[in-house]
């Protein structure tokens, strides 16, 4: 009898705990974190570009823009930073693939800490880990193990593509990767919104990093607006745009340009330098609208209100491509060797040339150092520098419970790695002190939540770093 009471009052203490647990779990907010690749600081609409990004402008109307946060130039010293808390050089990544393992092992990831604390994690995109992301704390992963510089279009000779653990057959007809990650990420979300457990999704985009690859209709619309107007053309309109958005001061003037960036009057090829800018901007237009499906789940289903978005780029534009001559003879004659027109930006490969339309499968260019400089407008230099036009990134963060006023900018400045410094904080969880027997590197990084309750907070006396080109103090 005194034993069944004892059983009776275990299971009501259990049940009472489970209950509470599930009321604290659905309480917890959700984490969106979107990462785009080789973006530079005014392509999209809410920092001043003429690219429609209607959805991504939405997290912009409905939340917070930062003016002054930044990343380490490069994709992997970047996405190791983000999801470590960490400096690149701590993190034993400041090049291009996370392949340190001595450092490796003194780090641990927002995934493997939040799926400790008790969160549905998942991974869709670009991971360019040492182990797979379902090795790193993630319960789901879609997406190529590699550094990117792969077909958008089909599958390549061993890129690595894996759902979970296991390689992933792609399909006969019908892929296109920026495509399939949308809809990996959106089935993640549709089951994610209706579990117990809060989620933390990471989508780690390709896009917009080169090869140039999108459809015709999400090019088409593009067309007109770059053969109308060139880079000249735009970076004004750009500069413009942000100071009246109060993203720069008024007085703000734009950074000087390359010498070996011609006017657009003297470009000789300006249907084929349109198609270039073209390309990319339907890149972006094409990650635009998997933001605004994944927003609409969150949306119809209530979780938005305590779901945080963030979106960001891991480094600035990138000038691969190279030039083409002009009438006032910049740039080298086109050849099929790609390599013979190189100058300033990077050439890539042969199937890039003036004459070759992007965008296609065959194809495989950049859009050069006169696009990316407009991208990054008005900022000096490119990916991999450590000038502002390498590292400042557009911070928008969505969420509605907490970011109350929608459309504010802030100027508080803030680095990489403060994702997971604020990841924690959202989650309420602490940094691990022990893995697995190992101390693992303090964490660097301070949490922005204040900022997005409209504090100041208490911000660094030093952010130091180190870049692909260069350091930042
Ligand atoms: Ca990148």
């Amino acid at each position: 009898m005194r034993h069944k009471h004892l059983l009776l009052a275990s299971i009501v203490v259990v049940s009472v705990l489970g209950a509470m647990f599930r009321v604290a779990a659905a309480d917890l907010p959700n984490i969106v974190v979107i990462l785009v690749d080789d973006m530079g600081w005014s392509d999209l609409g809410c920092y001043g570009g003429e690219i429609d990004t209607p959805h991504i402008d939405s997290l912009a109307a409905d939340g917070l823009r930062f003016t002054r946060f930044y990343n380490n130039a490069v994709c992997g010293a970047t996405r190791a930073s983000l999801l470590t808390g960490l400096y690149c050089q701590q993190a034993g990544h400041c090049g291009d693939r996370w392949n340190e393992p001595k450092n490796f092992k003194k780090c641990v990831l927002i995934s493997q800490v939040l799926q400790a604390g008790g969160y549905h994690t998942a991974m869709v995109g670009k991971w360019q880990g040492r182990d797979l992301a379902v090795k790193r704390g993630f319960d789901r992963f879609f997406g190529p193990n590699c550094q990117g510089k792969i077909s958008y279009w089909n599958a390549v000779k061993n890129n690595d593509f894996y759902l979970g653990n296991r390689p992933w057959e792609f399909p006969e007809t019908g892929f296109f990767m920026t495509d399939a990650f949308n809809d990996h990420a959106v089935e993640f979300l549709e089951k994610a919104v209706l579990g117990e457990k809060p989620f933390f999704l990471y989508v780690g985009y390709l896009a917009p990093h080169w090869p140039l690859h999108a459809r015709e209709e999400t090019i088409a619309p593009y067309r007109e607006r770059y053969r109308k107007k060139g880079w000249g053309d735009w970076r004004q309109a750009r500069i413009e745009r942000q100071r009246e958005m109060g993203l720069l001061p008024k007085d703000a003037k734009l950074a000087p340009i390359p010498k070996s960036i011609p006017q657009w009057s003297d470009d000789l090829h300006k249907d084929w330098q349109a198609e270039r800018m073209a390309v990319y901007a339907a890149q972006i237009s094409n990650v635009d609208r998997g933001v605004g499906r994944m927003l609409e789940v969150l949306r119809t289903t209530g979780a938005d209100k305590n779901t945080l978005v963030l979106f960001l780029s891991d480094n600035g534009a990138a000038p691969n491509g190279g030039l083409a001559p002009t009438k006032s003879g910049f740039g080298f004659a086109p050849g099929a060797n790609n390599s013979s027109w190189r100058k300033d930006g990077v050439a890539i490969k042969p199937g890039s040339g003036p004459g070759l339309m992007p965008g296609s499968h065959g194809t495989f260019a950049g859009y050069g150092i006169a696009w990316a400089t407009t991208s990054n407008a008005p900022l000096r230099s490119h990916k991999q520098s450590a000038y502002e036009g390498g590292i400042r990134t557009p911070l928008i963060v969505r969420w509605p419970q907490v970011v109350r006023i929608g459309g504010e900018l802030t100027r508080q400045a803030g680095h990489v790695i403060d994702i997971m410094a604020t990841c924690l904080d959202v989650a309420g969880v602490n940094y691990p002190t022990d893995i697995q027997g190992r101390d693992p590197v303090p964490m660097e990084g301070k949490s922005l939540v204040p900022i997005f309750h409209g504090q100041q907070r208490t911000g660094y006396e030093l952010l130091a770093w180190n870049c692909g080109r260069g350091r930042a103090i």
